[in-house]
């Protein structure tokens, strides 16, 4: 739809102008509102009930996990390694846990698979990746030691029995441990987290770590013809300006067309390359989609003037997700992405719970038909566990109307709604002050605001009184020359307990609104989990939610729309979901 002042070519020119002015100019407004925290979570609270245990997301039986590692499909398994503390709920004497599964959804757990036990990594066993190597049909594991004086290393573990399917021991070798150290300029207390390999043309492997340098956060490139011995690359693989550590660093080739999955190292005209980092300073990954420039041994991304700025960078997920790692699934060529979310209620809290943390549900991804983003969506797997359905379809929500979706354990769930916008007349003016803090915009409203077109959305982990609620919800707005499309999950109500970390997040979702006319949303609920994927799969949010009627009640769904203009669900499909046995101790084997 055309507006009066796209016609008129003077009106265009100065709209424009002004548009660049205030998106210079806002760059001090958009720094002053960001947030420094490391793991946010609430300094105190008083609730701790099981209830807040999840179902059907990936956690051991107790204590504390953080990043996923290694994750690898080996002769027909699964395996998960996971950041884990055997002794407590929080972070802290570090080993690599270990499970194993066949579909992803259902797992076994097994033994520690790397304890600190050598002086190169005595005070943990941090992140790291598995490689499989082609030749030898073998996996290795890189990982990082920290040692007595906490400088970091990275090291290497050997499967101890090839023939045992489950990979239970590994090895870590002294004769070569560790495999690359901090040296010259490197801060050794900032040097972690190597990646899967890649191998080039020329024969040699490579690898990326996070490392600091003069204060800078970057992507070092490591070489190696053996997988043992590395040579530091003379340039990083990546290193804008702008930005602290990178942890966990991720590289990977996605396919310009269709979504089947690659390998590792794979390069060639059909490929884009993704690299991800966990920048620790905000708590959130963000991806550059660029090429791998192999004569150069350098990630060079699309955009680069734009994305020198690293708040111009996408993040898989606008939520409470971090330090996350993919896989090539060479079962059934598809790439999977694991991410960790942490815990948000208060350290004492997890303590009395004895649990901290959970693994996403497994993500698969791919690129976007516009080359632009990538797209994420749970594994097709997770549907085995989808049991009563409760459906809607062509149902008309007016200005203020109020959908109570009935006969479905709304706690533990996954609910997919599609929704139609007939018009998108009164769709309110877009603030582009805020074009690079969507956060913010969705922290300026609730989901009760009217605006024009939206809010729309769902209420999730609704009490019957709908005191405690969960609103996650789009808004469309007009800016200049486009509408933009605004997805928000707003904790702020999720519970009465006033002591809690109850943030708001904030994304766009890049569609073309204005062509398609509809917008789904799919959300996981599993007691304190809400992870939402708008707009199928592009914009994504995970949430923690502690809401205080869950110890004692039942929880409630609604469809909503708060906007001043009727829009339609197309359909509205929502089911229960079964409890798959994640790591419970058992005699029964995978094969
Ligand atoms: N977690 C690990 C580090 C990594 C950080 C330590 C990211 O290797 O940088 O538990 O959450």
């Amino acid at each position: 739809m055309a507006t009066p002042h796209q016609s008129n070519p003077i009106w265009l020119l100065i709209l424009f102008c002004c548009y660049y002015f205030i998106l210079s100019e806002k760059v001090e407004v958009v720094e002053a509102t960001r947030r420094n925290f490391f793991n946010p979570q609430s300094s105190d609270s008083t609730i701790v009930s099981s209830v807040y245990r999840t179902s059907y997301h990936f956690q051991p039986p107790h204590n504390w996990i953080n990043d996923p590692n290694g994750p690898m499909y080996y002769k027909g398994i699964y395996h998960l390694f996971y950041q884990y503390n055997p002794k407590a709920a929080v972070w802290g004497n570090i080993t690599w846990g270990h499970s194993v599964s066949t579909d992803m959804i259902n797992w076994i757990p097994l033994d520690i698979a790397l304890n600190p036990t050598k002086p190169f990594d005595i005070d943990g066993c941090w992140s790291g990746s598995a490689t499989i190597l082609p030749s030898l049909n073998k996996p290795v594991i890189l990982y990082t030691g920290s040692n007595q004086e906490k400088h970091q290393a990275q090291n290497i573990a050997f499967p101890k029995n090839l023939s045992d399917p489950y990979l239970i021991e590994w090895i870590k070798p002294d004769e070569y441990n560790p495999v690359m150290s901090a040296t010259g300029d490197i801060n050794p207390a900032q040097f972690r987290d190597p990646t899967t390999g890649w191998m080039g043309s020329d024969g040699y492997w490579r690898v990326a770590l996070g490392a600091e340098i003069g204060g800078v956060g970057m992507a070092l490139l490591y070489k190696s013809k053996d997988f043992v011995r590395w040579e530091r690359a003379d340039k990083p693989l990546h290193s804008p300006r702008g930005s602290g550590m990178w942890e966990c660093p991720d590289f990977y080739p996605v396919a310009l067309e269709g979504k089947r999955g690659m390998e590792t190292s794979l390069n060639s005209e059909d490929v884009k390359h993704v690299l991800k980092m966990s920048l620790g300073e905000t708590h959130s990954d963000h991806y550059l989609l660029g090429r791998y420039d192999e004569e150069k041994d350098m990630f060079i991304q699309d955009n680069e003037e734009k994305e020198k700025n690293y708040r111009f960078w996408r993040r898989y997920d606008y939520g409470n997700f971090y330090a996350s790692k993919s896989f090539f699934d060479a079962g059934k060529e598809r790439r999977i992405l694991w991410g960790w979310s942490n815990e948000s209620d208060s350290k004492p809290d997890d303590i009395a719970k004895g649990w901290a943390g959970i693994q996403t549900i497994p993500r698969m991804v791919w690129l976007d038909e516009n080359g632009k983003q990538l797209v994420q969506w749970p594994i097709k797997e997770l549907e085995s566990l989808r049991r009563k359905r409760v459906h809607f379809h062509d149902i008309e929500l007016k200005a203020g109307g109020l959908l109570n979706i009935k006969g479905v354990k709304a706690s533990q769930m996954d609910v997919d709604v599609e929704f139609e916008l007939p018009s998108l007349e009164k769709a309110g003016p877009f603030d582009s002050l805020l074009a690079l803090d969507p956060q913010v915009l969705c922290e300026k409203g609730n989901f009760s605001t009217q605006s024009g077109i939206g809010p729309f959305g769902l209420l999730v982990m609704t009490s019957l009184n709908k005191d405690e609620l969960t609103a996650i919800y789009f808004k469309i707005f007009e800016a200049y020359d486009r509408h933009v499309v605004l997805m928000c999950s707003d904790q702020r109500r999720s519970s009465l307990r006033p002591e809690l970390y109850l943030p708001v997040y904030g994304g766009f979702v890049d569609i073309d609104i204005e062509k398609e006319r509809r917008i789904s949303l799919r959300t996981l609920v599993d007691h304190s989990v809400v992870e939402s994927f708008g707009g199928e799969g592009r914009t994504c949010m995970t949430a923690r939610v502690y809401p205080a009627f869950l110890v004692t009640s039942k929880a409630y769904l609604h469809a909503f729309n708060n906007g001043s203009e009727t829009i339609r669900i197309l359909h509205l499909n929502a089911w229960n979901m079964a409890k798959p046995s994640i790591n419970v101790a058992q005699d029964q084997f995978l094969i």
